[in-house]
Protein backbone atom coordinates (compact mmCIF):
# COMPACT_ATOMS: atom_id res chain seq x y z
CA UNK A 1 0.00 0.00 0.00
CA UNK A 2 1.07 3.11 -0.75
CA UNK A 3 2.64 5.67 2.14
CA UNK A 4 0.44 8.23 3.13
CA UNK A 5 2.43 11.47 3.18
CA UNK A 6 1.36 15.05 4.68
CA UNK A 7 1.96 17.84 2.10
CA UNK A 8 1.97 21.05 3.32
CA UNK A 9 -1.03 23.03 2.88
CA UNK A 10 -1.19 25.60 -0.33
CA UNK A 11 -1.59 29.55 0.86
CA UNK A 12 -4.19 29.54 -1.01
CA UNK A 13 -5.87 26.38 0.42
CA UNK A 14 -5.18 28.01 3.91
CA UNK A 15 -7.23 30.90 2.87
CA UNK A 16 -10.13 28.87 1.82
CA UNK A 17 -10.18 27.19 5.02
CA UNK A 18 -13.56 27.35 6.65
CA UNK A 19 -13.63 29.74 9.51
CA UNK A 20 -13.90 27.66 12.73
CA UNK A 21 -15.59 28.93 15.85
CA UNK A 22 -13.14 31.21 16.97
CA UNK A 23 -13.05 33.30 13.95
CA UNK A 24 -16.71 33.12 13.99
CA UNK A 25 -17.00 34.59 17.80
CA UNK A 26 -14.42 37.30 17.25
CA UNK A 27 -16.94 39.90 16.11
CA UNK A 28 -19.39 38.65 19.32
CA UNK A 29 -16.58 38.83 22.00
CA UNK A 30 -15.70 42.23 21.03
CA UNK A 31 -19.49 43.90 20.90
CA UNK A 32 -20.40 42.93 24.36
CA UNK A 33 -23.80 44.51 24.17
CA UNK A 34 -26.55 44.08 21.95
CA UNK A 35 -30.13 44.46 21.24
CA UNK A 36 -32.65 42.09 21.30
CA UNK A 37 -36.14 42.66 19.40
CA UNK A 38 -39.32 40.67 20.42
CA UNK A 39 -41.62 41.67 17.49
CA UNK A 40 -44.29 39.58 16.22
CA UNK A 41 -48.33 39.24 16.28
CA UNK A 42 -48.60 39.36 20.14
CA UNK A 43 -48.27 43.35 19.79
CA UNK A 44 -51.30 43.59 18.27
CA UNK A 45 -53.20 42.22 21.79
CA UNK A 46 -50.45 43.77 23.48
CA UNK A 47 -51.09 41.63 26.96
CA UNK A 48 -55.08 41.95 26.67
CA UNK A 49 -57.43 38.79 25.85
CA UNK A 50 -60.78 39.42 25.56
CA UNK A 51 -60.68 42.34 28.01
CA UNK A 52 -58.80 41.23 30.60
CA UNK A 53 -54.79 41.46 31.47
CA UNK A 54 -53.11 38.13 30.54
CA UNK A 55 -50.23 37.17 33.11
CA UNK A 56 -46.84 36.88 32.29
CA UNK A 57 -44.73 37.63 29.01
CA UNK A 58 -46.28 39.36 25.87
CA UNK A 59 -45.83 37.27 23.90
CA UNK A 60 -47.01 34.52 25.01
CA UNK A 61 -50.17 35.23 25.04
CA UNK A 62 -51.61 32.71 22.78
CA UNK A 63 -50.11 30.25 24.88
CA UNK A 64 -51.33 31.73 28.13
CA UNK A 65 -55.00 32.43 27.15
CA UNK A 66 -55.04 28.92 25.29
CA UNK A 67 -56.28 30.90 21.73
CA UNK A 68 -56.69 28.60 19.37
CA UNK A 69 -54.44 29.01 16.42
CA UNK A 70 -57.71 30.11 13.89
CA UNK A 71 -58.74 33.00 16.36
CA UNK A 72 -54.82 33.78 17.00
CA UNK A 73 -54.12 33.88 12.74
CA UNK A 74 -56.81 36.50 12.55
CA UNK A 75 -54.77 39.27 14.70
CA UNK A 76 -52.57 39.38 12.19
CA UNK A 77 -55.07 41.56 9.83
CA UNK A 78 -54.45 44.24 12.60
CA UNK A 79 -50.72 44.24 12.47
CA UNK A 80 -50.05 47.15 10.54
CA UNK A 81 -47.04 48.46 11.39
CA UNK A 82 -47.25 51.77 9.45
CA UNK A 83 -44.69 53.84 11.78
CA UNK A 84 -42.35 50.97 10.87
CA UNK A 85 -38.75 52.77 10.35
CA UNK A 86 -35.63 49.99 9.94
CA UNK A 87 -33.27 53.36 9.91
CA UNK A 88 -34.49 54.59 13.39
CA UNK A 89 -34.37 51.40 15.03
CA UNK A 90 -31.01 51.12 13.77
CA UNK A 91 -30.16 54.74 15.21
CA UNK A 92 -31.28 53.60 18.37
CA UNK A 93 -29.45 50.61 18.60
CA UNK A 94 -26.52 52.15 17.33
CA UNK A 95 -26.98 55.02 19.50
CA UNK A 96 -27.00 52.90 22.75
CA UNK A 97 -23.84 51.61 21.57
CA UNK A 98 -25.26 48.10 20.60
CA UNK A 99 -23.04 46.54 17.52
CA UNK A 100 -25.91 43.80 16.70
CA UNK A 101 -29.36 43.33 16.52
CA UNK A 102 -31.42 39.90 17.45
CA UNK A 103 -34.80 39.98 15.97
CA UNK A 104 -37.66 37.19 15.70
CA UNK A 105 -37.96 35.79 12.91
CA UNK A 106 -40.28 33.66 14.06
CA UNK A 107 -41.32 33.11 17.85
CA UNK A 108 -42.90 30.14 19.58
CA UNK A 109 -46.67 31.82 18.09
CA UNK A 110 -45.40 30.26 14.31
CA UNK A 111 -45.65 33.85 12.32
CA UNK A 112 -42.83 34.66 10.44
CA UNK A 113 -42.19 38.15 10.74
CA UNK A 114 -40.71 38.43 7.21
CA UNK A 115 -41.14 36.98 3.33
CA UNK A 116 -41.37 33.49 3.64
CA UNK A 117 -42.48 30.96 0.91
CA UNK A 118 -42.82 28.22 3.25
CA UNK A 119 -46.20 28.90 3.95
CA UNK A 120 -48.69 32.15 3.93
CA UNK A 121 -48.36 32.72 7.49
CA UNK A 122 -45.79 35.73 7.53
CA UNK A 123 -45.84 39.70 7.80
CA UNK A 124 -45.82 40.29 3.79
CA UNK A 125 -48.60 37.85 3.05
CA UNK A 126 -50.95 37.47 5.91
CA UNK A 127 -50.90 40.98 7.29
CA UNK A 128 -52.59 44.35 5.46
CA UNK A 129 -48.80 45.98 5.72
CA UNK A 130 -47.67 43.27 3.59
CA UNK A 131 -44.02 44.59 3.58
CA UNK A 132 -40.39 42.38 4.62
CA UNK A 133 -39.42 44.28 8.11
CA UNK A 134 -36.22 41.93 7.81
CA UNK A 135 -35.24 43.60 3.98
CA UNK A 136 -35.08 47.16 5.41
CA UNK A 137 -33.03 46.23 8.39
CA UNK A 138 -31.17 44.21 6.87
CA UNK A 139 -29.81 47.17 4.67
CA UNK A 140 -29.92 49.51 7.51
CA UNK A 141 -28.10 47.21 9.65
CA UNK A 142 -25.13 46.82 6.58
CA UNK A 143 -25.38 50.91 6.49
CA UNK A 144 -24.82 51.14 10.05
CA UNK A 145 -22.08 48.37 10.52
CA UNK A 146 -24.44 46.37 12.85
CA UNK A 147 -24.56 42.79 12.79
CA UNK A 148 -27.83 41.23 12.17
CA UNK A 149 -28.69 38.14 13.40
CA UNK A 150 -32.44 36.04 13.81
CA UNK A 151 -33.98 34.34 16.93
CA UNK A 152 -35.77 31.17 15.65
CA UNK A 153 -38.20 29.24 17.36
CA UNK A 154 -36.88 25.48 16.25
CA UNK A 155 -38.86 23.54 18.36
CA UNK A 156 -41.96 25.46 19.84
CA UNK A 157 -44.21 26.56 17.29
CA UNK A 158 -47.74 26.71 18.32
CA UNK A 159 -48.96 26.90 14.90
CA UNK A 160 -47.93 23.33 13.42
CA UNK A 161 -49.72 20.45 14.48
CA UNK A 162 -46.30 18.97 13.97
CA UNK A 163 -44.01 20.86 16.33
CA UNK A 164 -43.66 21.52 20.33
CA UNK A 165 -45.79 23.23 22.59
CA UNK A 166 -49.64 24.01 21.40
CA UNK A 167 -51.84 21.02 23.59
CA UNK A 168 -54.91 23.38 23.16
CA UNK A 169 -55.24 22.82 19.13
CA UNK A 170 -53.32 20.15 18.72
CA UNK A 171 -53.23 17.29 22.30
CA UNK A 172 -52.11 13.99 20.29
CA UNK A 173 -48.21 14.31 21.07
CA UNK A 174 -47.77 10.67 19.60
CA UNK A 175 -49.54 11.96 16.43
CA UNK A 176 -47.14 14.79 16.54
CA UNK A 177 -43.78 14.36 13.69
CA UNK A 178 -41.19 16.46 14.92
CA UNK A 179 -39.05 15.48 12.20
CA UNK A 180 -41.22 16.70 9.30
CA UNK A 181 -41.74 19.96 11.24
CA UNK A 182 -38.29 20.02 10.89
CA UNK A 183 -37.55 19.20 7.65
CA UNK A 184 -40.48 21.16 5.87
CA UNK A 185 -40.75 24.16 8.15
CA UNK A 186 -37.61 24.55 10.25
CA UNK A 187 -34.94 24.40 7.68
CA UNK A 188 -36.63 26.18 4.33
CA UNK A 189 -36.89 28.45 6.61
CA UNK A 190 -33.55 28.86 8.07
CA UNK A 191 -32.56 28.37 4.48
CA UNK A 192 -34.64 31.71 3.63
CA UNK A 193 -33.36 33.20 6.26
CA UNK A 194 -29.40 33.20 5.49
CA UNK A 195 -30.27 33.41 1.82
CA UNK A 196 -32.34 36.37 1.46
CA UNK A 197 -30.60 38.94 3.72
CA UNK A 198 -26.90 38.80 3.07
CA UNK A 199 -24.46 37.63 5.84
CA UNK A 200 -26.16 37.02 9.10
CA UNK A 201 -23.86 37.40 12.56
CA UNK A 202 -25.98 34.44 14.39
CA UNK A 203 -28.97 32.47 14.63
CA UNK A 204 -30.50 32.59 18.61
CA UNK A 205 -32.31 29.04 18.38
CA UNK A 206 -34.53 29.15 21.81
CA UNK A 207 -36.46 26.36 24.41
CA UNK A 208 -35.00 23.22 22.70
CA UNK A 209 -37.28 21.15 23.67
CA UNK A 210 -37.90 17.41 22.40
CA UNK A 211 -35.07 17.99 20.38
CA UNK A 212 -32.60 15.42 19.54
CA UNK A 213 -28.93 16.09 19.60
CA UNK A 214 -28.43 14.52 16.36
CA UNK A 215 -30.95 17.13 14.98
CA UNK A 216 -29.16 19.94 17.39
CA UNK A 217 -25.95 18.66 15.35
CA UNK A 218 -27.80 18.59 11.99
CA UNK A 219 -29.23 22.67 12.64
CA UNK A 220 -26.10 23.67 13.98
CA UNK A 221 -24.28 22.36 10.78
CA UNK A 222 -26.84 23.33 8.27
CA UNK A 223 -26.58 26.71 9.74
CA UNK A 224 -22.39 26.62 8.93
CA UNK A 225 -23.02 25.13 5.55
CA UNK A 226 -25.04 27.92 4.51
CA UNK A 227 -22.70 30.69 6.26
CA UNK A 228 -19.70 29.62 7.55
CA UNK A 229 -19.18 32.44 9.72
CA UNK A 230 -23.00 32.68 11.10
CA UNK A 231 -22.84 31.64 15.09
CA UNK A 232 -25.48 29.21 16.89
CA UNK A 233 -26.74 30.26 19.86
CA UNK A 234 -26.60 27.51 22.55
CA UNK A 235 -30.17 27.43 22.89
CA UNK A 236 -30.21 25.23 19.68
CA UNK A 237 -29.58 22.50 22.36
CA UNK A 238 -27.76 19.49 23.85
CA UNK A 239 -24.45 21.69 24.31
CA UNK A 240 -23.83 22.47 20.93
CA UNK A 241 -23.98 25.60 20.07
CA UNK A 242 -21.18 28.27 19.60
CA UNK A 243 -21.67 30.00 22.95
CA UNK A 244 -23.66 29.45 25.58
CA UNK A 245 -26.85 31.34 26.83
CA UNK A 246 -27.55 32.19 30.39
CA UNK A 247 -31.09 32.10 31.44
CA UNK A 248 -33.45 35.02 30.78
CA UNK A 249 -32.58 38.16 33.14
CA UNK A 250 -29.45 35.53 34.77
CA UNK A 251 -27.30 36.99 35.99
CA UNK A 252 -23.73 34.72 37.03
CA UNK A 253 -22.83 34.91 40.69
CA UNK A 254 -19.18 35.15 39.47
CA UNK A 255 -16.51 35.10 36.40
CA UNK A 256 -17.91 32.24 34.24
CA UNK A 257 -15.76 29.77 32.24
CA UNK A 258 -16.40 29.82 28.20
CA UNK A 259 -18.41 32.10 26.01
CA UNK A 260 -21.91 33.35 27.22
CA UNK A 261 -24.71 35.60 26.75
CA UNK A 262 -27.54 36.90 29.23
CA UNK A 263 -31.01 37.77 27.47
CA UNK A 264 -32.83 40.45 29.63
CA UNK A 265 -35.71 42.66 29.82
CA UNK A 266 -36.20 46.17 30.20
CA UNK A 267 -38.96 46.11 31.68
CA UNK A 268 -40.38 42.45 32.26
CA UNK A 269 -41.76 41.17 29.42
CA UNK A 270 -40.29 40.70 25.45
CA UNK A 271 -43.16 40.99 23.56
CA UNK A 272 -44.63 44.33 23.98
CA UNK A 273 -47.32 44.78 26.76
CA UNK A 274 -49.42 47.72 26.58
CA UNK A 275 -49.72 47.40 30.64
CA UNK A 276 -45.95 46.73 31.55
CA UNK A 277 -44.78 49.92 33.11
CA UNK A 278 -41.75 48.27 35.42
CA UNK A 279 -39.53 49.82 33.77
CA UNK A 280 -35.89 49.52 35.11
CA UNK A 281 -33.96 52.57 36.14
CA UNK A 282 -30.41 53.34 33.53
CA UNK A 283 -28.95 53.28 36.87
CA UNK A 284 -29.65 49.55 36.98
CA UNK A 285 -29.45 48.56 33.20
CA UNK A 286 -26.17 50.37 33.03
CA UNK A 287 -25.20 48.00 36.53
CA UNK A 288 -26.15 45.06 35.07
CA UNK A 289 -24.15 45.90 31.47
CA UNK A 290 -21.15 46.46 33.90
CA UNK A 291 -21.62 43.56 36.23
CA UNK A 292 -22.05 40.94 33.61
CA UNK A 293 -18.73 43.02 31.33
CA UNK A 294 -16.74 42.05 34.71
CA UNK A 295 -18.13 38.08 34.47
CA UNK A 296 -17.40 37.81 30.81
CA UNK A 297 -20.68 37.62 29.51
CA UNK A 298 -21.89 39.30 26.43
CA UNK A 299 -25.55 41.87 27.42
CA UNK A 300 -28.33 41.33 25.10
CA UNK A 301 -31.02 44.18 26.26
CA UNK A 302 -34.85 43.96 24.74
CA UNK A 303 -36.73 45.60 23.21
CA UNK A 304 -40.56 45.05 22.18
CA UNK A 305 -42.10 47.35 19.25
CA UNK A 306 -45.75 48.10 19.45
CA UNK A 307 -48.42 46.92 16.62
CA UNK A 308 -47.68 50.13 15.26
CA UNK A 309 -43.62 49.65 14.85
CA UNK A 310 -42.34 51.72 17.23
CA UNK A 311 -40.05 51.10 20.11
CA UNK A 312 -41.54 52.16 23.49
CA UNK A 313 -40.20 55.77 24.21
CA UNK A 314 -39.63 54.70 28.08
CA UNK A 315 -36.50 51.92 26.37
CA UNK A 316 -35.20 54.44 23.63
CA UNK A 317 -35.05 57.08 26.83
CA UNK A 318 -32.97 54.44 28.94
CA UNK A 319 -30.90 53.04 25.85
CA UNK A 320 -30.26 56.53 24.71
CA UNK A 321 -28.65 57.19 28.83
CA UNK A 322 -26.30 53.87 28.44
CA UNK A 323 -25.20 55.05 25.23
CA UNK A 324 -24.07 58.34 26.49
CA UNK A 325 -22.09 56.78 29.00
CA UNK A 326 -20.42 53.77 26.69
CA UNK A 327 -19.36 57.08 24.46
CA UNK A 328 -17.05 57.59 27.38
CA UNK A 329 -16.16 54.70 28.77
CA UNK A 330 -17.06 52.25 26.10
CA UNK A 331 -13.14 51.23 26.20
CA UNK A 332 -13.84 49.51 29.17
CA UNK A 333 -16.58 47.19 28.03
CA UNK A 334 -15.84 46.50 24.62
CA UNK A 335 -13.72 43.47 23.70
CA UNK A 336 -12.82 43.68 27.48
CA UNK A 337 -12.13 40.04 29.59
CA UNK A 338 -13.31 39.15 33.29
CA UNK A 339 -12.04 40.40 36.36
CA UNK A 340 -8.87 38.49 36.73
CA UNK A 341 -9.20 38.20 40.58
CA UNK A 342 -11.17 35.28 42.21
CA UNK A 343 -13.00 37.38 44.31
CA UNK A 344 -15.52 40.22 43.69
CA UNK A 345 -14.78 44.18 45.09
CA UNK A 346 -17.25 45.97 47.33
CA UNK A 347 -16.89 49.46 45.32
CA UNK A 348 -17.87 48.17 41.89
CA UNK A 349 -16.49 46.17 39.29
CA UNK A 350 -13.19 45.26 36.87
CA UNK A 351 -12.75 44.51 33.30
CA UNK A 352 -9.87 43.75 31.59
CA UNK A 353 -7.65 44.30 28.27
CA UNK A 354 -4.43 44.02 27.51
CA UNK A 355 -2.33 44.77 30.01
CA UNK A 356 -4.84 47.39 31.17
CA UNK A 357 -7.41 47.13 34.22
CA UNK A 358 -10.79 49.13 34.58
CA UNK A 359 -12.22 50.16 37.50
CA UNK A 360 -15.44 50.62 37.58
CA UNK A 361 -16.88 52.19 40.71
CA UNK A 362 -20.16 52.10 41.45
CA UNK A 363 -19.85 53.43 45.10
CA UNK A 364 -17.03 55.20 46.57
CA UNK A 365 -15.08 53.42 49.08
CA UNK A 366 -16.44 54.78 52.21
CA UNK A 367 -20.34 53.74 51.30
CA UNK A 368 -21.27 57.06 49.21
CA UNK A 369 -22.53 56.29 45.98
O1 LIG B 1 -40.02 31.38 25.68
C1 LIG B 1 -39.06 32.31 25.30
C2 LIG B 1 -39.46 33.73 25.64
O2 LIG B 1 -40.65 34.03 25.02
C3 LIG B 1 -38.38 34.69 25.18
O3 LIG B 1 -38.21 34.62 23.80
C4 LIG B 1 -37.08 34.33 25.86
C5 LIG B 1 -35.91 35.19 25.50
O4 LIG B 1 -34.74 34.67 26.00
N1 LIG B 1 -36.71 32.94 25.54
C6 LIG B 1 -37.73 31.94 25.89
C7 LIG B 1 -37.73 31.61 27.33
O5 LIG B 1 -36.47 31.41 27.82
Amino acid sequence: MAKRTRTARKPAEVARKRPGKQDRLKWWREARFGMFIHWGVYAVPAGIWNGKDVPGIGEWIMNRARIPVEEYAKLAKKLNPVKFNATEWVRIAKRAGMKYIVITSKHHDGFAMYDSKVSDYDIVDATPWGKDPIAALAKACRKAGIKLCFYYSQSQDWHDPDAMGNRWDFPDEEKKDFAKYIEEKVKPQLHELLTQYGPIGLIWFDTPQRITRAQSLMLKRYVHKLQPKCLVSGRVGHGVGDYDSMGDNMIPAGRVKGEWETPATINDTWGFKARDKNWKSVETLLHLLVDLASKGVNYLLNVGPTRLGVIPPPSVKRLDEIGKWLKVNGEAIRGTGPNPFPYELDWGRITQKRGKLYLHFMKWPGGKK
